[in-house]
């Protein structure tokens, strides 16, 4: 079972590029985070939404990305389990690897758990890119393995979890946000 200070608390990455029945991205966004809090997630913070373009370049319309701390009482396959609900609620199909999407939920860390071990996360972390197209984890990794790259992730999480420490690398979000590259950081505008 999970421990307080661990396993209960969450950070989870939310994304939306496309609209759904009617509405765009923040409206999809801002309706995820209560669809979670009627699944029993407690939103502890918020990010503020923003503006990013698509990853990989040229792979869609530009998405709205924000980051939550999030607690729940249960442990990471079901945190897994409750947003792939939530994502089928809003219409989510499952596409194209990357391809645009009416909303991503993506777990990305559950307290200093490292999942399923340290060997696996470093194989998954240390992938090439161009392997990571074409192969999938067969099992939840965590954390997220591409966290540190990724401007629109470390950008909203900077706003609500600074001070949360890779349990791998050791290094703190905001370690992690102040390693990317002043051109990657300002592609992520606040709303
Ligand atoms: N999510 C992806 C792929 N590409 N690009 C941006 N800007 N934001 C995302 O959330 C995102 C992406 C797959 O999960
Ligand atoms: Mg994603
Ligand atoms: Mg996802």
């Amino acid at each position: 079972m999970n421990s307080p200070e661990t396993r209960l608390i969450y950070l989870i990455a939310l994304g939306s590029n496309l609209n759904f029945e009617g509405g765009g991205p923040l409206v999809i966004l801002k309706g995820a985070l209560k669809a979670l809090e009627v699944r029993g997630f407690v939103i502890r913070e918020c990010s503020r939404f923003y503006n990013t373009p698509a990853f990989p370049a040229g792979a869609g319309p530009d998405f709205i990305n924000a980051a939550a701390v999030v607690e729940f009482d249960g442990t990471a396959a079901q945190v897994l389990a409750g947003l792939h609900d939530v994502e089928a609620e809003t219409g989510r199909l499952r596409e194209v690897r990357w391809g645009a999407r009416t909303l991503d939920l993506d777990l990305i860390a559950g307290g200093a758990a490292v999942l399923p071990d340290v060997k696996t996360h470093e194989y998954w972390r240390d992938l090439p890119l161009e392997a990571q197209k074409t192969t999938i984890p067969p099992e939840l990794i965590l954390p997220h393995p591409r966290l540190a790259e990724r401007a629109f992730v470390l950008v909203p999480l900077l706003d609500v979890a600074p001070e949360w420490c890779h349990p791998v690398s050791g290094q703190s979000v905001r370690e992690m946000h102040d390693a990317l590259s002043a051109a990657a950081r300002a592609e992520v505008v606040a709303l």
